[in-house]
This record gives structure tokens, sequence and C-alpha cells, in this order.
């Protein structure tokens, strides 16, 4: 498939997503939203690809929905907007949380808006020393979308995710790695050779026991303790049956890195 919007390579089992459109922030229209879509199920159906690193073009990740695409007018019968989160950044967020392979985002830049809570959504989320998140969706009167109001007070608690979202203030990176919104901060020049680097090792990792712990995560957020002991019976169970496990033991017996297949 070929993409005007983002870009798609595939190297060291690692899918690398890039949004590009970068003279407007990588802000989404429709189209772009539907070639991040493809190449989300692309990373899913394709066993050779064992994680996905999402980032941004330019000197910013992505800064939500485009205002232009959607500039609403006074016509009392103007779309409804729900309809464009339901077709355009709800499928990004399930296909990123349904995803079993490690999700890396390295924030480049400014992430408001949906672009913020797409990488807030993300397994591991890097980011440059000058990213900044921006819950900006209250400054143009409408309420955090993409899983925002999902994710954000699991990450940061009320106080500070009501906040954010509230005030749609400029959280510097260096801040959202203090409250626990984000995985690692490194300096720019930095960014893309860390997250790299970071993505072709856990390329390298249980492919399938990672995917479980996604899943056992994501169940996690509404379970109580009963069934969430009960979802871990069961997907150990899958675990213990995969070749990777095999190979884990043996190695670990045979004082061995491991080499595993993602099998
Ligand atoms: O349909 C719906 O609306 C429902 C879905 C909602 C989902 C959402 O994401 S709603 C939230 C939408 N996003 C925003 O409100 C953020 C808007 N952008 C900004 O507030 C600022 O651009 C930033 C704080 C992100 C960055 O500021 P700064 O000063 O670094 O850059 P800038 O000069 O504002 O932007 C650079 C260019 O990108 C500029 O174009 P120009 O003047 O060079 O021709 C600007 O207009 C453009 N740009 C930035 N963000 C958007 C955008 N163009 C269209 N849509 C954008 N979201």
């Amino acid at each position: 498939m070929s993409y005007e919007f983002i870009t798609f390579e595939v190297k060291d089992a690692v899918a690398v997503l890039t949004l590009n459109r970068p003279s407007v922030l990588n802000s989404f229209t429709r189209p772009m939203a539907r070639e991040t879509q493809g190449a989300l199920s692309a990373v899913e159906m394709d066993d050779s690809i064992r994680a996905l690193l999402l980032t941004g073009a330019g000197r910013a990740f992505c800064a939500g929905q485009d205002l232009a695409e959607a500039a609403p007018d006074n016509d009392p019968t103007r779309a409804d907007i729900g309809n464009i989160v339901e077709t355009t950044y709800n499928p990004i967020i399930r296909a990123i949380r349904s995803l079993e392979k490690p999700v890396i985002c390295a924030v480049n830049g400014v992430a408001a808006g949906a672009g913020a809570n797409l990488a807030l959504a993300c397994d591991f989320v890097f980011a440059a020393e000058s990213a900044s998140f921006i819950q900006a969706f209250c400054k143009i009167g409408l309420i955090p979308d993409s899983g925002g109001t999902y994710f954000l007070p699991r990450l940061a608690g009320l106080a500070r995710a009501t906040a954010m979202m509230m005030t749609g203030e400029k959280i510097p990176a260096q801040r959202a790695l203090e409250w626990g919104l984000i995985y690692r901060v490194f300096p720019d020049g930095e960014l893309m050779d860390q997250a790299t680097a970071f993505a072709v090792k856990m390329a390298g990792q249980p492919t399938k026991a990672l995917g479980l712990i996604k899943r056992a995560i994501n169940q996690s957020l509404s379970n109580d303790l009963k069934a969430q002991l009960e979802l871990e019976r069961r997907l150990q169970s899958e675990a213990g049956e995969t070749e990777d496990y095999v190979e884990g033991v043996k190695a670990f017996l045979e004082k061995r890195e491991p080499v595993f297949r993602g099998k």
C-alpha cells in the first residue's frame, strides 16, 4: 500500500509509522486517519512485525484534528463531530490498545488534542526534552477524545487529569515524566536513536507473552481482583504453550541469552 500523509517502513522487525503533514504539525485529516488505520492493520496482520514505533515528521508529534478540515460554521444542520470521532480516532485508539505487540511512541515535539491522547494510548511513551502535551480541546469548546478521559485520570490521577483537561495547560515533557504520564525523556537529538534501539530490543522479546501482558493490562483497568486472577490463569496457560517459553527456560538453564522468535 502506498501512503501520502504518513510514512511506513519495516526494518529489524519494527514497523515505523510517521505522521507526515509537518506544515500543519501532523494534524489529522480523514485521509491521514484512514492511512494510519490501514498501517495499523498491516502491523497486526504481519507476524514478522514484532513492534511498532510511532512518531511525527518535523517539529511536532501531532496537533490533533486538522481544524481547517473540521471547521464548524453557523449552519444549524452541520455535521455531528461525534461521527468524526467514531470514524477517525476511535478505530486508531482501539487498534493500538488491541495490538498484541509493543507500541512505542516517540513524541518528537508538541502533542496536542487527539495527538496527545494518541501518544498516551501507546505502551511506551518516549519524549524529546522540548516536547509537550496539551489537552487543547477545552480551548475550542470540546471535550478530550481519543481515550483521553479514560487514560489520563488513570495515569495522572484525578487532580492533575482534571486540571490538564479543564485548563488546556501545556505540560512539558519533564513534568509529564514526573507525573507518570510517559516513560522516558531524552535530549532532542537522541530521541529517535533511543526509541528505535528500544523498539528493536522489544521486537526481539517473546512477542506472544508481551501481547498477553498487554491483554491483561487492558482488562485490569476494569476487572476486579477475582476476575483478574482468573484471567491471569488463562493467559498463563496460553503463554506456557509458546515456543518462546520453552526457549526462555532452556536458555536460562543453559546459562545463555534466549533467542525468542515470537512464536
Ligand atoms: O472534528 C473535531 O474537531 C473532533 C475531533 C477533535 C480532536 C481534536 O484533536 S480537537 C483539538 C484540535 N487541536 C488543537 O486545538 C490544537 C491547535 N494547535 C495549537 O494549539 C498550536 O498549533 C500548538 C500549541 C499545537 C502549537 O503551537 P505553535 O505556536 O508551536 O505552532 P502554530 O504556529 O500554532 O502552528 C504551526 C502551523 O500549524 C500553523 O499554520 P501556519 O500559520 O504556519 O500556516 C497552524 O495553523 C497549523 N496548525 C497547528 N495545529 C493545527 C494546525 N492546522 C490545522 N489544525 C490544527 N490542529
